[in-house]
């Protein structure tokens, strides 16, 4: 590795050492990098640190080549705004595959190939892919560093971008040295955006490869390989590679989930705290939820609500016989559009600094601006693909041409969360009382209901279904059965996923309570029936009195369902005509309904566990 050694700086006026330097002497380290080095050929080896000074030069150069902007100081401090190749905008879920040895174990809800066909055809690729450019080498924890319930990864990349949004989402710190010594045991991941083909430098904004995308997991050498994307998940291994996939099947192994859940905890007047957990398709509110405000009415009464986390859960059960869980990220990776001072008043505090933007528009006074952001747009903007942009301006077909992609987002840390929970970095984690299911669902589904048990209710998470979104490709508006939101984040066979989650209602004692709710049903006008947003905090309130043994229901086919009265309505009229239509069940539907459950269970069938199938007779019978 002789290339590895001269000393190096990153811009010319900038003079932060990138150390090549390794500071570790684990040799099972030090031959990964060096095998993989050989491979990809960097010009240099810098080995992150995770400083503030090294944060600062990663940007410089990256404003220096043109990569990203630095916003107005003023309006945004220490924030930046990146631009994508427009081909490279979500998670690329037709490219990313379960590489386990036997096929059977991936299961048909994921892409598959043999370990080693795989490993061959991104050798291939990756051959000399970075010649002329820097490989960054960037030690992380998920989760609070030394906490018993994290993990720690090493990954490798060649892009700046990854490395400064991995610090944001994730622990990176040179204590990882230390956990990992000089033991085997990190998860190894792997990233190169490739070299953009007729490219000599790295030059280009936005360097991807997307003829070449391919995210591959190697669960039983936790080990994943990511070529030709820039973006989000398919670059910052560290969240659904990692904290998902490969770590679903460390759970599988070790009794413990891994989970697509935001976390919150609920103060009542009492000042009893209760923690939640809920998990929703990509893109379905769950920022909003985990960072929700209560109404005036409720929280004048003493109501609060503080955040964990908003996309994945580490669960596991402690010795007192309770589920725990711990958010295993640093950051959030929320969706721009929508988020306003009106929907999400945390969110735009945390993204009020120190954050980096992706695909959103540009202000004429170097602020950001994206599409529900204030009610009137700004009357000049430069939008997200860096062309002149003003309101009301359509594309070629006449349609409406958004300044922001609709999957454009901002990197924050957590600590910028004004709502942030006192035990968010807890090493023990938080105890859970309730687990929350939703989708986004314009019909049939009624607002909340419980679950009668455990069994029931991980049924109800094995049959989530939301109207597809735009985090990821795919048609908006279809309807897509999403089991635990985790379709596609559950890293081994979904039927055997099923089975350790009803094993895991038999390791503890005292089981959270199970429910599923739908903020999205639609009146026969279709206007939306609930109002959503802070309002929700009236659900959540009656989900942690049922928790606490306090609230009200009544027995209905689908399960417990409040009646009008056993909601808190002070500070909103609902009327009880609007409340009867927002909870109708109609069985004819659900029951046509059971028929996509049973779409499901017939494509996972040598895998489902049985208690699945009794549990749909019994919804049946219950018609
Ligand atoms: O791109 S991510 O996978 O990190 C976010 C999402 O699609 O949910
Ligand atoms: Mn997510």
């Amino acid at each position: 590795m002789s290339s590895a050694t001269a000393p190096i700086t990153v811009a010319p006026h900038c003079n932060y050492p990138l150390r090549s330097e390794p500071p570790t002497s684990n040799k099972h380290i030090l031959r990964w990098v060096d095998r993989i080095a050989r491979l990809v050929e960097p010009d240099r080896i810098h080995w992150v640190d995770g400083s503030a000074e090294e944060t600062d030069a990663l940007f410089d150069m990256m404003v220096t080549k043109g990569q990203c902007l630095r916003l107005n100081p003023e309006k945004r401090p220490n924030s930046y705004l990146f631009r994508s190749d427009p081909r490279d905008v979500a998670r690329v879920e037709s490219r990313t595959f379960i590489c386990s040895i036997s096929k059977d174990d991936a299961g048909p809800t994921n892409h598959w190939l043999h370990p080693d066909i795989m490993k061959r055809r991104i050798n291939e690729a990756a051959r000399g892919c970075m010649r002329g450019r820097t490989l960054y080498v960037i030690p992380f924890s998920m989760g609070p560093a030394g906490s018993p319930i994290s993990r720690v990864g090493i990954q490798l990349t060649d892009s700046p971008y990854a490395v400064v949004s991995m610090r944001i989402m994730t622990r990176v710190t040179p204590t990882v040295w230390e956990i990992i010594g000089e033991s085997r045991d990190w998860v190894r991941c792997v990233h190169s955006v490739l070299r953009p083909i007729l490219t000599e430098t790295d030059d280009v904004p936005w360097p991807c490869c997307p003829e070449q995308t391919c995210i591959a997991h190697f669960p039983e050498e936790r080990t994943i390989l990511s070529i030709g994307s820039g973006y989000g998940g398919n670059a910052l291994l560290g969240k659904k590679c990692f904290a998902l996939r490969i770590a679903g099947t460390m759970g599988r192994d070790e009794g413990w989930l891994a989970e697509h859940m935001l976390i919150l905890g609920v103060t009542d007047p009492s000042g009893k705290k209760t923690y939640i957990t809920a998990a929703f398709p990509s893109a379905c509110g769950k920022t909003n939820f985990a960072m929700m405000v209560p109404p005036a009415s409720l929280a004048d009464k003493g109501w609060k609500v503080t955040c964990v986390g908003d996309d994945i859960a580490w669960i596991k059960p402690d010795p007192n016989g309770r589920l725990r869980a711990i958010n295993p990220e640093a950051g959030f990776f929320g969706v721009a559009p929508g988020t306003s001072k009106d929907t999400n008043p945390m969110a735009m505090a945390c993204c009020a600094r120190d954050t980096i933007f992706t695909n959103v528009a540009l202000t004429e006074d170097g602020d950001v601006w994206w599409e529900g952001m204030t009610k009137e747009p700004p009357q000049r903007l430069i939008d997200w693909r860096g062309n002149p942009w003003t309101p009301g301006q359509t594309g070629p077909d006449g349609t409406p041409v958004p300044s922001s992609h609709p999957n454009s987002r901002f990197t924050a840390p957590a600590v910028n969360c004004p709502t942030l929970d006192p035990s968010w970095e807890d090493p023990a984690g938080v105890e859970i009382g309730a687990i929350v299911f939703g989708g986004r669902r314009m019909s049939t589904i009624p607002l909340v209901f419980q679950s009668f048990n455990w069994q029931h209710g991980v049924y109800l998470g094995a049959t989530v279904a939301s109207e597809q979104t735009a985090a990821a490709e795919g048609k908006v508006g279809e309807l897509r059965r999403d089991p635990f939101a985790m379709l596609p984040f559950c890293g081994y066979h979904m039927g055997d996923y099923f089975r350790h989650w009803l094993k895991m209602g038999k390791m503890v004692t005292d089981p959270p309570r199970i429910f599923h709710v739908n903020w999205f049903r639609r009146g026969e006008d279709g206007s939306w029936l609930w109002p959503g947003f802070g309002e929700n905090m009236r659900v959540l309130k009656w989900i942690v009195d049922r928790v606490n043994g306090r609230g009200q229901a009544r027995e209905t086919q689908l399960g417990w369902m409040p009646r009008h009265d056993d909601l808190e309505w002070e500070g909103l009229h609902f009327p009880r005509e609007r409340w009867d239509e927002l909870m109708r069940i109609d069985p004819e539907t659900l029951l046509a309904q059971t028929l996509g459950h049973e779409e499901l269970f017939l494509k996972l069938w040598d895998h489902m566990p049985k208690e699945l199938l009794w549990q749909r007779d019994l919804l049946i019978s219950r018609y």
